[in-house]
């Protein structure tokens, strides 16, 4: 089964840019610049039928461009981090898109996202990286970057069959407009 996740994709020079955050924790396997990404809707598992009616419904979404804007690095986790991220501004173009695909994914059957959504870019995954560890981390490198970008559509993307990760195919492109 196609393992599928609505995103904005992250253009090659703000991942550029954002790859300057890679290195320099222990306990971190970090990410293919190539896989940088914004996810809206985690769709999961889904079969053929469920896939393709998500993939029509997301083609009757019809909004404009709009400006992402990422506000610096994080951990997600709390006293047990589990990912280090860019933060990514929770404008209310970002939020409305977001909130539209979840509507479709009740929709096309699957079931309500429990988790609040926090946009982000995921820079890492984390293991056994220590709380304070992860503080110097941020405490050296915190602060905005100054990082900015224009959406101009949002894609589906399936990850390995049942396991998740990279490398992201783009299934499906959506104009913004
Ligand atoms: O954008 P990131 O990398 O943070 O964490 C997974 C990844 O998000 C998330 O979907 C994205 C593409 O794999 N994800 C994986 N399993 C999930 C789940 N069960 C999930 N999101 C919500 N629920």
């Amino acid at each position: 089964m196609p393992r599928l996740f609505t995103a904005i994709e992250v253009p090659d020079e703000i991942g550029l840019a954002l790859a300057g955050y890679r290195g320099g924790l222990s306990g971190a396997r970090w990410i293919d610049v190539e896989n940088y990404h914004i996810t809206l809707r985690f769709l999961g598992d889904i079969d053929e039928e469920t896939a393709q009616e998500a993939a029509y419904l997301l083609g009757q979404v019809r909004r404009p461009p709009f400006e992402v804007t990422i506000t610096g690095p994080d951990a997600f986790g709390g006293g047990r981090p589990r990912a280090l991220v860019a933060k990514v501004s929770p404008s209310p173009a970002i939020l409305e898109l977001q909130a539209e695909h979840e509507r479709l994914a009740r929709r096309a059957g699957l079931p309500a996202e429990s988790r609040k959504f926090a946009p982000h870019v995921t820079l890492a995954r984390l293991r056994d990286a220590s709380p304070r560890a992860v503080a110097d981390y941020l405490g050296l490198r915190g602060g905005p970057p100054g990082l900015s970008f224009r959406a101009e559509q949002f894609v589906l993307y399936s990850s390995r069959d049942s396991v998740g990760g990279g490398p992201y195919v783009v299934e499906a492109a959506y104009p913004l407009r």
